[in-house]
């Protein structure tokens, strides 16, 4: 399998998601400002979208949509933790986190890396998304992780977006529970070597 990426981008889920399961894969770097790969082709060719993350797969069918990306990962590699068991009420909860990271926060960051939205409109936005985080640091105060005691595909969703906020003056560092997770998921062996690959540590 091949995962296309660009560095720190909401690929950095799946990325995780890929070493914490332990399957074998390559990785190709996407310029997503200029919509190409590293070898210089059209990535709008290789994801009529333009956007990572894109999965590969051996037989060279592509599957795109990150939170869809993770949940194939790990049914393939048959990790419940990660992903629970198809059908269970375990699963449904990280897909509803893994929902509400994608439509509630992932995507109300893209407006605030946008040049062209004037500063008052970024402040409300800001607003907006630090209530929602404040509400997620609430879920956090008694458990280790999203769901539970287990790491997910969802905790590598939100440690992928949260970590935005240092980009876009967003100020979350008051929120201890969250505070605790970051720098819990942080200091995991695959989360550090999926950073390490994509240039965001030091090799
Ligand atoms: N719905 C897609 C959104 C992916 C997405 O927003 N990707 C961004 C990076 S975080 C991107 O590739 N942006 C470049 C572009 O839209 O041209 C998913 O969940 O995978």
């Amino acid at each position: 399998m091949k995962l296309f990426f660009s560095p720190g981008a909401c690929s950095l889920a799946p990325h995780i998601v890929l070493r914490e399961a332990g399957l074998p894969f390559t990785l190709e770097k996407v310029d997503t400002a200029r919509h190409l790969t590293a070898h210089g082709a059209d990535y709008y060719a290789v994801n009529p979208k333009g956007q990572v993350p894109l999965l590969e797969l051996e037989d060279g069918q592509r599957l795109s949509e990150g939170p869809v990306i993770a949940q194939y990962i790990a049914d393939r590699a048959q990790q419940r933790t990660l992903m629970p068991e198809p059908g269970s009420l375990a699963r449904y909860r990280v897909m509803e986190w893994q929902n509400y990271i994608t439509s509630e926060l992932h995507k109300s960051f893209t407006p605030l890396f946008n040049g062209a939205l004037d500063g008052a409109a970024k402040s409300l936005l800001r607003a907006l998304l630090r209530k929602k985080f404040e509400w997620v640091d609430s879920r956090l105060s008694d458990s280790d992780f999203l769901t539970g005691e287990s790491f997910t595909a969802a905790d590598a969703y939100l440690f992928t977006v949260a970590g935005w906020s240092r980009f876009v003056a967003l100020d979350l560092s008051d929120l201890r529970h969250l505070q605790r997770f970051l720098a819990q998921v942080g200091e995991r062996p695959a989360v550090r070597e999926a950073m390490r690959a994509e240039g965001l540590l030091p090799a």
